[in-house]
This record gives structure tokens, sequence and C-alpha cells, in this order.
């Protein structure tokens, strides 16, 4: 993980990786969407690049329009724009199985976020009354963000370690939506899955290490948070378990976990990114409030043409503007809901089910009795207006964004069309419940 700040603030030279993202985002965000399909990475020529979209379009073209005068936001509004007619399954998912079933949809990658454990029992960031940002109280903390504040960290660490102890990887399960994505990699079709949680969740379902981007860090490793000198992560975690604090053995300052902190960088991995949103067929943004910086600029990265299903409890970052852009379609409501009925679409319910009931889960339980989680996550918040970049294509440093679709308009880096054009090749619906 390269999380030294003063590496990316100070030193002349940066990583190669970094170089890499500017340039790619730079060439994404002026290329022409064709050009860069057939000049890129991707597996399409230039003739069968004209034989999928035409088909692509003649599908979209068939499906029914979503479209709502109250499809509700983030921000607890109800945005303006096409509404959905008919039924769910006329919507987004309907929409999306259909071009998974045809084979068009073989590099998909996922875009997740808190929403994809709640089912797990952990809450997420901004839910209403059950997110760390509605339940600060007990951790005796200024404001939401200190907990994940790499500064406010240095001065007092024990807010973070009480969080900690109850975040720690092996007090939950996974669930179904962990499962779907596995089953993505099952069948294939999976080329990356970009997660912000540090649950390790996405891991103990069998997401193999190579199939999995984990932005926001991880509790498997930690180190100092000054020095970053490496520190044996078990050691770390018997001693935040135990109430201690762990020291770093060469500058004696604070260990902490290599979760990523709010102003510090993201893993190395992360700049996958460059090569894998130019080259997906589908991107599934799930259970993500798309509010964190540089991770929520990623959803604009993917070529015009490609399909995006958010999959989500409101519409959120690009969905929020209406009417969608062209290819993009939003099914909202309860995730674990959702993703079941996209799995009986697809015809993957029994299998699913089937490599639930036959996973053996090697769950650890070493953290006995964690404590029940009334909050969570690391990062960032908006309130306080600390670092946000807002408009700027994604870089790698963990923010939080002030303004969504300004930002998301001017983060872009997909291609002008991206949050301009519009057309009736986009689908919503939501569940009536939600
Ligand atoms: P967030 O800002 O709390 O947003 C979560 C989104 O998921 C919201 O839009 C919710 O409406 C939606 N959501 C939650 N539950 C459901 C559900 N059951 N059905 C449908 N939608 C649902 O969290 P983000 O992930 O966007 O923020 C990124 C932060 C949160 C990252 O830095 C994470 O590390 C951090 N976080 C991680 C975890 C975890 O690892 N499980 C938990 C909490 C926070």
């Amino acid at each position: 993980m390269n999380r030294s700040r003063s590496s990316w603030d100070k030193k002349a030279p940066q990583p190669p990786v970094t170089r890499l993202t500017r340039s790619s985002s730079s060439q994404a965000r002026h290329s022409d969407p064709a050009e860069l399909q057939d000049s890129g990475p991707s597996p399409y020529g230039k003739q069968r690049k004209k034989q999928t979209d035409s088909a692509l379009a003649q599908d979209l073209s068939q499906m029914s329009v979503s479209g709502q005068d109250g499809v509700p936001t983030s921000k607890g509004k109800m945005s303006k724009g096409p509404q959905p007619t008919g039924s769910r399954s006329r919507g987004g998912l309907a929409s999306v199985s259909r071009l998974v079933k045809l084979g068009r949809c073989k590099n998909v990658v996922v875009v997740a976020g808190a929403g994809i454990s709640t089912a797990s029992g952990i809450p997420d960031f901004r839910t209403p009354g059950t997110g760390l940002y509605a339940n600060v109280e007990k951790y005796n903390i200024p404001y939401p963000e200190a907990i994940f504040n790499i500064d406010y960290f240095s001065n007092d660490p024990q807010p973070f370690f009480s969080l900690a102890k109850a975040l720690y990887p092996g007090s939950h399960r996974p669930n179904y939506i962990h499962y779907f994505i596995r089953m993505l990699h099952h069948k294939g079709l999976l080329l990356r899955m970009y997660t912000q949680n540090i649950d390790g969740l996405e891991k103990v379902c069998g997401i193999p290490d190579d199939k999995l981007v984990e932005a926001h860090g991880s509790f498997a490793t930690a180190s100092c948070h000054l020095c970053y000198t490496p520190y044996p992560a078990e050691e770390a975690k018997h001693a935040i378990m135990n109430d201690n604090v762990p020291i770093c053995t060469f500058c004696a300052a604070t260990v902490k976990p290599d979760v990523v902190f709010f102003g510090e960088d993201l893993p190395q991995k992360y700049f996958l990114h460059t090569e894998d949103f130019p080259k997906a067929d589908l991107l599934i943004i799930m259970g993500t409030s798309l509010q964190i910086e540089p991770f929520a600029s990623l959803v604009n990265t993917v070529r015009s043409t490609v399909p995006r299903l958010l999959l989500n409890r409101h519409a959120v970052g690009p969905f929020e503007k209406v009417p969608l852009r062209r290819n993009d379609h939003m099914e909202l409501g309860d995730l674990a809901d959702t993703v079941r009925r996209f799995a009986e679409m697809l015809g993957w319910s029994n299998e699913i089910e089937e490599l639930m009931s036959q996973e053996t889960v090697s769950f650890t339980t070493s953290v006995s009795s964690s404590p029940s989680v009334s909050g969570q996550m690391p990062c960032q918040s908006t309130s306080n207006g600390l670092m946000s970049r807002g408009a700027s294509e994604p870089q790698g440093r963990m923010e939080t964004s002030r303004s969504r679709p300004g930002a998301q308009t001017a983060a872009s880096s997909g291609s002008e069309e991206t949050d301009s054009e519009t057309d009736s090749k986009s689908t919503a619906s939501s569940s009536p419940s939600n």
C-alpha cells in the first residue's frame, strides 16, 4: 500500500502508477469513445464494435423506458425525470440481465460500498438512524469524520480503535450480495470488483485476491501511521482488542490497521482502474452513496457506450441527474432483494444458494464477543468541507465530494457524453416499498 502522504505531497517523481492514472483519465476525457474502444486493450475490434453497438442499441431500444417523477435521491429529494413504468422486471435489472444472457457482458466491473454489507449486520455511513454518522456520540469525537481523520488519530487513536474492535473481520458473514458477486466471477464475467469496504467480506466469500481491489484498505495489514513501518497485523489486532495501543518499533508512534483514512493515499492496487475501466463492458454500482473521492469518480470512467447499472436504495452520483445518461439503468430498493431478483432473472439463484450452503467459510471467531456495530468505517465526510476535490479526475487520495452533480460532471473522465447525453435507452425503477 502506498500511503505515504509525504511521498505524494513532496517528492518530485511520482510513482508510475500515479502518472498512469492521470494520463489514462486524460485520455478518456478527451478521446472519442469509439477511438478509445478500438485503440485500447478492449477485446473488440472495429468491426466487432459496430456490430456490438448496433445490436446493443436495438436491444435497449426495445426496453421499456423507466420514467419517474419520483426517484428518491441520496439527498432525500425526489428527482424529476423519467418515471419507471410497468413492473420492476421491465426496469434496469431486466435490461441488463438480457445483455448478460446474450453474452454481451464479459468484462463486468463492480463498484461497491457499505450498502452491500448492511445485510451482514454492518451499518453503513449515512443511512439515517443506523449509520456511523448518526451514532458518533459513543466515540466522544467532535464530528463524525474525526474517527477516520489521520490527524485526529495521531492525537487520540481511541475513537478509531473502539470502532475497529467492532469492525475487525471475523465478526460478520458475507451475505447473498457478496455471493452474487462471487458468482459473477464463477461465471467468468468479473473483470474486477472495486470495494470501498474494509470488512473483508469479499475475501471471506471467496472472491479471489486478483479480482478484488480494496480501495480503502483493510485490516489485513498494519503499519505505523507516521513512518509506515510495517507491524504484524495479528499483534496490532491483539493489542486493539485488548484496549492497548500498538506502538511502532521504529519510531514509537501509534500503529494502525492499513485502513485508508481521510487524507491518506489509496493502495497502489487501486490504480488498476486505469486498465480495467476502459475494458469494462458493464459497470454495476452497488450500495454506495458515491460521496468519497477519488473512488466515486471511477464510475465516470467507463466508455460512454457501456451500460451502468445502479443498485441502491437511492439514486446517487450521476444517477441523480435526470434524464439518465444513455445506457444507464437503476433499480432502487433494498439491495438484498434487488440482487435476489437479479439472480433469478439470470437463472443463477440455485447456484448461488448451493454455493452459500456448501461454503464452509473459515469464519474466524477470534474476535470474541464482537461489539455490536452501530457505526462504522473509515473515511471522510462532506459537511466540514475537508478536502473536497470536487471536480477532479480520479486521483489517489481519499476525499469527500462536496457537490455530487457538479463533481460528477467535471470529474467525468469517460467522455463528454457521460453526463450530458441522455435518451430513452436508460431505465430506472424503484421498489414501491423503498
Ligand atoms: P455510505 O455513504 O454509507 O453509503 C451507503 C449507501 O448504501 C447509501 O446510499 C445507502 O442508501 C445504501 N444502502 C445501505 N444499505 C442498503 C440496503 N440494504 N439496500 C440498498 N441500499 C443500501 O457508504 P459508502 O460505501 O458509499 O461510503 C464509503 C465509505 C464507507 C468507505 O470508505 C467505507 O470504508 C465506509 N464503510 C465501510 C463499511 C464496511 O466495510 N462494511 C461500513 C460502513 C462504512
